[in-house]
């Protein structure tokens, strides 16, 4: 059962929507498939030489493509008579209910091993929960499946390792988030796929997690669980605070200051771009600690009520 709070006065030209998006989801593919081949292995990001997230940065050609893709569906829903059915999952949305699998893969028993116990995983929804709600946003937990795989569990960071691990195990459609909790190796605490990646390939939606980031896990200073919370803020369409350095296009949120270059620990006070205030480190997009990353702020929620409805609702 799914909930989802929508925008009456968002509606678009179903026929519209829908060439448009077969036309995107195209050039999405194409995109998926040359950041990987130039990244090399899997989901390394070229920003990073710190293991924090893995998470692919978008290029300049795909962000312009989704602000198009964004600016004509607000155009659209301004239409008179823009306001009818809304069948095609082309309304938008502000908030909802977000059904969530979760699938451990584990080596063995023990949470040493990865098989992260059920209270850990109440403990993880009750963290995004928290974060998310004050945006419209919950995340209901509908099935936790758990797998002892050990190529699965220790290679998880290779591409073809979590293809097929993601295409074994994924559930649901485009509005439902299917989360793993693995072994990936490589410092790496996550990573996510963006909204608009969906449609080209479906099964490798999700977002994928060291299993010892979940609360009370051993990975502190990043075991109070909000890896999760900034993976599934890339999964309904975040960028990271630092993302483009200090030019003004940023993370496409006005209301995050631009940094110059992820932040770790909690640097109180770090201002590394000229103007328009101190570094967002508090924000849970940056790369601080777990206990120094405490929100999203209004433009990023107003971010991802636009590209969940244009990329996953009822898709
Ligand atoms: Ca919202
Ligand atoms: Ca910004
Ligand atoms: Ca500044
Ligand atoms: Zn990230």
């Amino acid at each position: 059962m799914k909930n989802f709070a929508r925008l009456s006065v968002l509606s678009v030209c179903v026929c519209a929507a829908a060439c448009v998006s077969n036309e995107e989801a195209g050039a999405e593919a194409r995109e998926h498939r040359s950041s990987a081949l130039g990244a090399g292995a899997s989901h390394a990001n070229a920003q990073a030489s710190s293991p924090r997230c893995g998470t692919r940065t978008p290029s300049d050609t795909e962000l312009e493509r989704i602000r198009q893709h964004l600016a004509r569906r607000a155009e659209a829903a301004k239409k008179p008579g823009g306001g009818g059915g809304g069948g095609g999952g082309g309304g938008g949305v502000t908030g909802g209910t977000i059904d969530v699998y979760f699938h451990v893969i584990n080596q063995g028993t023990g949470a040493s091993n990865g098989d992260v116990s059920s209270q850990q995983i109440t403990d993880q929804m009750n963290v995004l929960n928290a974060a998310f709600q004050p945006w419209g946003w919950s995340f209901n937990l509908v099935e936790v499946t758990r797998t002892t795989h050990g190529t699965w569990f220790n290679d998880c960071g290779a591409s073809s390792v979590e293809a097929e691990m993601k295409n074994a195990l994924r559930q649901g459609t485009a509005d439902d988030l299917n989360l793993y909790s693995c072994n990936p190796g490589g410092g790496l605490l996550g990573w996510a796929t963006f909204p608009n990646g969906y449609a080209s390939n479906p099964k490798d939606d999700g977002v994928v997690l060291l299993y010892s980031s979940l609360p009370g896990g051993a990975a502190a200073p990043y075991n109070l669980g909000d890896t999760a919370t900034h993976e599934v803020g890339h999964w309904m369409g975040l960028y990271h605070t630092f993302q483009g350095g200090c030019a003004r296009t940023g993370d496409s949120v006005s209301d995050t200051p631009p940094e110059r270059s992820a932040a770790f620990g909690c640097p109180s006070g770090r201002d590394s771009c000229k103007g328009a205030g101190a570094d967002p480190i508090y924000n849970f997009m940056d790369y601080t600690d777990d206990a120094c990353m405490d929100h999203f702020t209004a433009g990023q929620d107003a971010r991802m009520d636009e590209m969940f409805g244009a990329y996953r609702y009822g898709k």
